[in-house]
Formats: C-alpha cells, sequence, structure tokens
C-alpha cells in the first residue's frame, strides 16, 4: 500500500464549491477527493467562502471573486480585484506549505502558476480548460519547461491546444457512478446538459431537436442572461424546456430518462463530465467531435460523433440512436469513470512527484 499522502487542493477562485459557477471543477474536486481519502490519503480543501463540498471539509478563504478566463479574449491582461480571493487562497497555502507533500491547484489563473517556483512544497496543476490566453499559455508553458511531471489534463486534445503535449500528465474524469442509475426504456425527449454559456454552444441542439421534431430538455446552471434571453427570442420553445440547474440525485433522474445527450461544444471541451454522466445512465452521447467527448464517445457503440457545428450531422445522429447499445453505454463509464480508477491515476501523478 503506497503512503499516505498529505494533499492541499486549492480551488478555482470564480465561485463558491456547490454554485455551479466552477463548472466541472466541482465535480472533479468532489470525486477527486472522495477517491483519494478512500484511498487512504488525507485531503485538505481550500475554496471561497460558501463552498460545500459533500462530506469533504473546505476551509473557506474570503475575499472578492475572479472574473471567469474563458470569456476573456487571448490578448487578455492578467486582473486581480483588489482583495482577491485567488490571492488570499495562496497567502494560506504559502503559510501552511510544511503540512502538505503536494499542493494541487485547480484554478485556471495566472498567479498560481508564477508562484509555483516560490513553494518550497511541489505545486501541481490540473489545467482544466484548453489554450484560452497568451497570457496564461505563458506561465504554463513556463511551469512546463522548468518543472517536471507538475501538469495535468483531462484529455490530449485539450493538452495539444497548449502545443506540447508531452508537458501534460493525461488524467481523464470519473463520476461517482453509484450516483446514476441505468435506465433501459427511455422517454421520447434529449438532453442538454452544461453551463448555459456561448462557448457551449445549445442555439444547435436546439435547431437540431426542433428539425428533429423531438423535444430537449435543458438542464444547467443559467451562467449568461443575456445569451439566454437571445435563445428564447429565437426558439420560443426554449423557456419550458429549461428544467434548471439540479443536483446530481435529481439531475440523473431527468438525464436517465432521455433518448441521448446532445454535446454541442463550440470550444475544445477539456473533458465533458456530462458525457459521462450520461454513459453511467444508459444514455448514448451525440457530440461534436471536438475536445473532450471526441475521446470519450465510441462511435455506433456508445454514441456518435458530427462534424463540428454541423447542424444537420446532428439531425441524422438523433435519427440513428436505436443502433446505440444503453448497455454498453453504462459498462463505458463502468471502465473508464469510476472514482477509484481516477484516483489512482492522480495517486500514481502524485507518488512521482514526491519521488
Ligand atoms: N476562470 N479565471 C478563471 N479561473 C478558473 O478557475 C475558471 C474560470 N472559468 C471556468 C472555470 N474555471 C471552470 O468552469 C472550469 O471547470 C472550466
Amino acid at each position: 500500500m503506497p503512503s499516505s499522502l498529505r494533499l492541499l487542493f486549492i480551488s478555482t477562485p470564480v465561485g463558491p464549491l456547490g454554485s455551479g459557477l466552477g463548472g466541472g471543477v466541482e465535480l472533479t474536486l468532489l470525486n477527486l477527493s472522495q477517491g483519494l481519502r478512500a484511498r487512504g490519503h488525507e485531503v485538505t480543501v481550500l475554496a471561497p467562502v460558501g463552498s460545500s463540498l459533500g462530506e469533504i471539509p473546505v476551509v473557506e478563504i474570503a475575499g472578492q471573486l475572479q472574473p471567469t478566463a474563458h470569456t476573456q479574449g487571448r490578448s487578455a491582461p492578467i486582473i486581480l480585484p483588489s482583495d482577491s480571493v485567488l490571492g488570499n487562497l495562496w497567502h494560506y497555502a504559502q503559510q501552511h506549505q510544511r503540512r502538505f507533500d503536494v499542493i494541487v491547484n485547480f484554478a485556471y489563473d495566472w498567479l498560481p502558476f508564477y508562484l509555483t517556483a516560490f513553494f518550497r512544497t511541489p505545486v501541481a496543476h490540473f489545467v482544466t480548460m484548453g489554450s484560452l490566453s497568451d497570457a496564461m499559455d505563458g506561465v504554463v508553458q513556463q511551469v512546463g519547461q522548468q518543472f517536471h511531471r507538475r501538469l495535468g489534463a483531462y484529455t490530449r486534445t485539450q493538452a495539444e491546444t497548449f502545443g506540447w503535449p508531452d508537458s501534460f500528465e493525461i488524467l481523464g474524469s470519473a463520476i461517482d457512478l453509484d450516483l446514476y442509475e441505468f435506465c433501459p426504456a427511455p422517454g421520447e425527449a434529449l438532453a442538454w446538459l452544461g453551463r448555459i454559456s456561448p462557448e457551449k454552444g445549445l442555439e444547435d441542439a436546439l435547431e437540431a431537436a426542433e428539425i428533429a421534431q423531438v423535444p430537449l430538455k435543458i438542464l444547467g446552471k443559467l451562467e449568461d442572461g443575456a445569451y439566454w434571453q437571445r435563445l428564447c427570442d429565437r426558439f420560443p420553445q426554449a423557456s419550458q424546456a429549461y428544467v434548471g440547474f439540479l443536483p446530481t440525485a435529481e439531475l440523473q433522474q431527468v438525464l436517465r430518462q432521455c433518448r441521448a445527450l446532445i454535446m454541442t461544444p463550440r470550444w475544445v471541451e477539456a473533458f465533458g463530465n456530462v458525457a459521462i454522466e450520461a454513459l453511467a445512465c444508459g444514455v448514448p452521447v451525440i457530440a461534436y467531435a471536438r475536445g473532450g467527448p471526441a475521446e470519450i464517445v465510441q462511435p455506433g457503440q456508445t454514441g456518435w460523433l458530427v462534424p463540428p457545428d454541423d447542424v444537420q450531422g446532428l439531425v441524422s445522429a438523433i435519427a440513428a440512436i436505436d443502433h446505440l447499445d444503453r448497455h454498453a453505454c453504462r459498462l463505458q463509464a463502468e471502465t473508464d469513470f469510476s472514482l477509484a480508477a481516477l484516483a489512482a491515476r492522480f495517486e500514481q501523478w502524485f507518488e512521482a512527484i514526491v519521488a
């Protein structure tokens, strides 16, 4: 049994854990903390005030939330609000670093990467999105060049967006499969799941469902109100299709009844946790062949891959859902995306860093 590691996980500064603002990172942090504690490691999580993470204890840090990186442009300057929670998180880490064997950063922000060289305790970075800005690319590359095996990513496609994928450990993702109940016989509706924000391309799913004359259920955090208003103006059925931002238990109750999940990412989705949530319920995935979903979907078995931004391609895939095998979907989730598999991959990464 490998020795127990003392791990400090530092969360995203864009919102408290549980608010949905942190997107996939919230699920990753919860699943990883649970999986690593089950393997006997000591996990401490640092996050903004108001955070909750299941039964995992969280040290809450005050300060102003960070604006989201995914809405800035490539040449966006690095900004830090006054009394930034990001700065306060890393001040706490600096003060307490001796209590830990590895400090793991989950923020997609410049400061933690820049601070790597200033810490005695090894700092590792789980990169949660693809390349978004020149400033971030620069500091991520700096860590990749100055330190060995300190960068982790969900998928190789995501790592490739930075241009030097070999510097990244590819760690995939996972979900707690016990929370998702297989459904052999779904209803009529399709599902769309995710932060309602332009880079997720919800309009294509609405258009494809309209053409295919199939009902669509929309679930997720209503992050960009103006964007949602534009969607409702263009698709009057959108507002009653919106089910809400549900906790996992309720979410999977709706998701498992659906014939397929539609994923329409405009950007390189780093992973697409929603894809494995669907597979765990036996729900096949129809996705643009872009980013993480392209590495998850097994075409003709557990879903269909569609040329990016091709709405007609989505319609054809919707017509071919019945060729897919719902049991194969659940099986893939159990084989590749269990908590135990994820924790083992991260444990291996941390052991290599500490060695
Ligand atoms: N933006 N500045 C910033 N920092 C983050 O950690 C961050 C973000 N935008 C989105 C985000 N994290 C999460 O949704 C990731 O899971 C994608």
